[in-house]
């Protein structure tokens, strides 16, 4: 018997069912989750028995009250119809079936207070054998629990081998990508988050790069677990284009005339990342500002890099971006760096799969999320002898550079170490020099019911409700610039996205926009 199943409960239908798996996995306030991460737990049992399953419990950039699960898959994120399955899993009223699972589910957790009930509560809905994991990153129970991690002999290592495996590849990986080398600091913004766990093994590991870790959670006792991502972490960085605040320290230590350091933001489950500088400030009453480089500007530095890395391997290299993209960027990627760029609709899981369609597929969302994927023909010939002393060399950069990046999902670090490498010879200043962002904003529209709203493939455009996009389309030509909605699958709102030439036009697009919202989906409260 299932103790948590609903008497009725309809897919898709309406919010008030309760959290739905959708493609960013499960996401809620944590006291709404318990019921729907049992039934996951139990859904997974009909997975068949030959996949290596994992599970991460985490809500990643949202705020510490929330909490969610995200699944793998022989280490990927579930397909559209493995996806499907489990949605509808979760619903199913009949008795569990029994796990006949032989491999134990790797089951990974943020630092969250929820997060080891429920990963408590999701083993009980399992009920087969359990890899804990701990404290970990998404991307690495990612990899933990993909079945040829390391490799397909030596799957099944133990925690403490597992990391030590991971922080040394890194570490290798990234020493033998540097040009020469040279000792380099760089700030990095835990997000009071298991950030500060994950990256710490490398801070003593690598020899090059002094990595000096802000807003780490275990400093301040676990009270302060209420920091997590409270004004600070990737996401509210990139969002608002400040700096995080630092708890515990203070910034304007860091935001002097002399200070050209550079830091960098992760969020909650150490999936994406922002880089930036604080731009210095003569009094400390003035505001402090930053330079960003985000997910679009870091998409353009790794294309750029895998361009120059492999000139004469003459590779077919595309980049992958989402609505959200910042229009010159996209530019900058299809004029100057003369590659294919394909859009689209939010969520790491589509990026990753358009990529993979390239020899080399890079992709970034703006707000950070990002990898690269190497096709089957790629890695083959990574295993080829060459006698040509340039291709001998193109080929061992690029394998040092697939041995970094994590294979099935973004992971934060990986790119951290990624984007030292490839800034190495042009300079951050460099990188700020590739395009002018136009202006844009990415703000939140509360509304009723979010599921009335329906989009497009690329969810650049609305399908429903009918003639809402006649009237964006309308605002658009008479203001100028561009903007879309949609709806979150990580929040309850509908996310409105305007840009345009100048800060002016970009108000008053995302004014209009929130009147015609206002209009077909009515107003829950104002953000
Ligand atoms: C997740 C997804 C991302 C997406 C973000 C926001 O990230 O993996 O692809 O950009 O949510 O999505 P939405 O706009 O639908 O709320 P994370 O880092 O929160 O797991």
């Amino acid at each position: 018997m299932n103790p948590f199943s609903s008497k009725k409960q309809v897919v898709g239908s309406s919010a008030s069912e309760g959290p739905i798996y959708n493609a960013s996995g499960l996401r809620a306030n944590a006291t709404d989750l318990p019921r729907a991460v049992y039934n996951l737990g139990v859904a997974l049992r009909s997975i068949p028995v030959s996949k290596s399953l994992g599970v991460m419990i985490t809500a990643s950039h949202n705020p510490w009250s929330d909490n969610g699960v995200k699944v793998s898959i022989n280490g990927s994120i579930p397909s559209g119809s493995d996806e499907k399955k489990i949605k509808n899993l979760m619903l199913d009223p009949q008795p569990p079936p029994p796990n006949l699972h032989k491999h134990a589910l790797t089951l990974g957790l943020d630092s969250r207070y929820s997060s080891l009930y429920l990963s408590r509560i999701l083993s009980l809905g399992w009920g087969g054998k359990t890899r804990f994991i701990g404290l970990c990153s998404t991307p690495q129970m990612h990899l933990f629990s993909s079945p040829s991690y390391p490799n397909h002999k030596t799957f099944n290592l133990s925690v403490e081998d597992l990391r030590s495996h991971w922080t040394k590849n890194l570490t290798l990986a990234y020493e033998s990508l540097l040009p020469s080398p040279k000792r380099s600091t760089l700030h990095v913004d835990c997000s009071n988050g298991v950030a500060s766990d994950v990256i710490y093994p490398l801070t003593q590991s690598l020899n090059y790069l002094t990595l000096v870790l802000h807003n780490k959670r275990e400093e301040r006792g676990c009270d302060c677990e209420t920091n997590l991502n409270e004004k600070c972490g990737s996401e509210y960085v990139q969002k608002n284009q400040n700096p995080p605040m630092l708890y515990g320290e203070d910034i304007y230590k860091f935001s002097s005339d002399k200070n050209n350091d550079i830091w960098c933001s992760v969020d909650g489950d150490v999936d994406r990342i922002v880089f930036y500088r604080i731009i210095s400030t003569s009094s400390p009453l003035s505001p402090i500002t930053i330079k960003l480089f985000d997910g679009d500007r870091l998409m353009c530095l790794v294309v750029k890099y895998l361009k120059r890395v492999t000139l004469n391997l003459s590779l077919n290299i595309g980049a992958v971006q989402t609505g959200y993209a910042n229009g010159a960027s996209t530019r900058y990627l299809k004029e100057e760096l003369k590659v294919r760029v394909f859009c689209t609709r939010t969520g790491v899981k589509y990026l990753h799969e358009a990529a993979s369609k390239f020899d080399v597929g890079v992709y970034f969302e703006a707000n950070g999320h990002g990898s690269i994927v190497f096709s089957p023909y790629v890695l083959k010939l990574l295993t080829f002898d060459y006698k040509d002393e340039k291709l001998k060399a193109e080929v061992k950069t690029l394998k040092n550079v697939v041995k970094l990046c994590n294979e099935y999902v973004g992971c934060a670090v990986a790119d951290m170490l990624l984007c030292l490498v490839a800034v190495d010879e042009i300079g951050w200043d460099g990188v700020e020099s590739f395009y002018t962002d136009l202006k844009s904003s990415t703000t939140k529209f509360n509304v009723l019911n979010k599921n009335l709203v329906e989009c497009n493939d690329d969810e650049t455009k609305v399908v429903k409700p009918e003639g809402m996009q006649g009237e964006l389309d309308g605002v658009m030509r008479e203001i100028g610039g561009r903007c879309f909605v949609r709806k979150s699958n990580t929040e309850d709102c509908v996310r409105i996205y305007a840009e345009g030439e100048d800060d002016k036009v970009v108000a008053v697009l995302e004014e209009r926009v929130r009147a015609v919202l206002g209009k077909y989906l009515g107003v829950k409260g104002k953000l």
